[in-house]
């Protein structure tokens, strides 16, 4: 099953018939069927699967005589990526960097390729916090960046815990948390990934950071009402903060040289002619240095509670992820830069399982050049013919990195 039938395969899982985007939220049908298609590809070439406590999965090509028990000293070389998406995502996010894997082991194996350490195919849970609202949760999870307990505690749209959904995985959400054992096997870790930018202009470029970056909860408090009967001084409407928030968050961006975005919120009760009880809202703030990040956030923060005051609306943040800037491990990135002959080297403004593993793996990126340069949208693309050259290069990067 080549790179185009793996794609082919995929391709329709989870996309919108009517916008193209795509809907996979972790453990629900259409990125089970994802999860479903990663095993039986990774079946279909006798890999070793291996599923950690945190919902990430693990296909092993382990060498000749070789046992998940009996890793080399230097580690196994991972790759892989994600494959659940944002609301409405493109189709190459994430899932191009696991069919890219599979079709790269393929290609060592065509060239009578045998590996002297592991390489694993990585699919991690819930890279986009679409469903439990952080990012990276199972990478986060896997390297202890996040509380075990908080994240048991992380609720969806509907009001499941992530808890209960591990628990109706089949997975036992006690046990969920960093993976010493696991992590100690994996000696570095290279996602390939599309581009989400418009500055690739070969295709094929490799990262060397990502920008810090996080998500931001706020919740304005108000009363609801009846939205003809209620004059406008007994009104507590926690829209209007909430409103004031959205333009100074793009203020708060201009001053600071950073970019911030509200792209979610929940109003409830959400009637036409009711008035708001409360208001939640993500602000996604990312720039060139951390304190330029927190100086937006704080910013917006204020505005947030200046506008709320004449209504006698409450204000309360919360910090849902943040990751300090990534600047990936230039032995890694040097070396995958030698064997591809000197591409492209360029940051991302985008986070990634790769920006979350950097903290205790060397770990590395790729790009496939995307032509329009958008991304989290049915419009993301990549031409079929720098897909393949990504398959090409991480191919060669695996082959330098496991096999020389
Ligand atoms: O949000 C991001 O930057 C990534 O695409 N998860
Ligand atoms: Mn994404
Ligand atoms: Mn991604
Ligand atoms: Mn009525």
């Amino acid at each position: 099953m080549g790179f185009e039938e793996m794609w082919a395969a995929l391709l329709p899982v989870g996309r919108d018939p009517v916008t193209g985007g795509y809907h996979r939220f972790a453990w629900t049908p259409p990125e089970l069927e994802c999860r479903a298609w990663f095993l039986s590809e990774a079946r279909r070439r006798d890999l070793d699967v291996e599923h950690d406590a945190n919902g990430n999965m693990f296909a092993w090509w382990l060498p000749d005589g070789g046992s998940r028990d009996a890793f080399p000293a230097e580690g196994a070389v991972v790759t892989g990526s994600h494959l659940d998406s944002v609301p409405g995502g493109g189709a190459f996010d994430g899932p191009l960097g696991v069919v890219s894997a599979f079709a790269a082991v393929d290609r060592l194996r065509e060239r009578g390729a045998r590996p002297r350490r592991p390489i694993g195919i990585a699919v991690f849970a819930e890279e986009e916090g679409a469903r439990f609202g952080v990012a990276c949760l199972g990478s986060r999870l896997l390297t202890g960046a996040i509380d075990p307990a908080r994240a048991r505690a992380l609720t969806d749209g509907d009001g499941h815990t992530f808890a209960e959904v591990l628990h109706n995985a089949g997975l036992d959400p006690g046990a969920i948390g960093p993976d010493e054992d696991l992590l100690g096997r994996i000696g570095c870790f290279v996602e390939l990934h599309v581009e989400q930018g418009r500055a690739l202009r070969e295709p094929v470029g490799v990262a060397s950071s990502i920008i810090p970056h996080g998500r931001w909860r706020f919740d304005f408090g108000g009363e609801g009402d009846h939205a003809g009967t209620t004059r406008l001084a007994d009104r507590r409407d926690p829209m209007l903060p909430f409103a004031g928030m959205v333009i100074a968050a793009r203020e708060a961006a201009e001053r600071n040289g950073t970019v911030a975005t509200v792209g979610k919120v929940r109003v409830v009760p959400g009637g036409v002619n009711a008035i708001a009880s409360s208001v939640t809202a993500w602000l996604d703030a990312r720039g060139p240095d951390d304190a330029a990040v927190r100086r937006t956030v704080k910013e917006v923060d204020e505005a947030a509670r200046v506008a709320a005051r004449p209504h006698r609306v409450s204000v309360d943040l919360a910090e849902e992820s943040y990751t300090e800037i990534v600047d990936f491990n230039a032995a890694l990135r040097d070396r995958i830069a030698g064997t591809l002959g000197g591409p492209p080297v360029l940051p991302t403004g985008a986070g990634h399982d790769a920006g979350v593993l950097a903290a205790r793996v060397p770990a590395a990126m790729l790009f496939v050049r995307n032509p329009t340069g958008v991304s989290h949208s049915p419009a993301e693309f990549a031409e079929p013919a720098d897909c393949l050259a990504g398959v090409e290069a991480l191919t060669a990067v695996l082959d330098d990195l496991a096999c020389g």
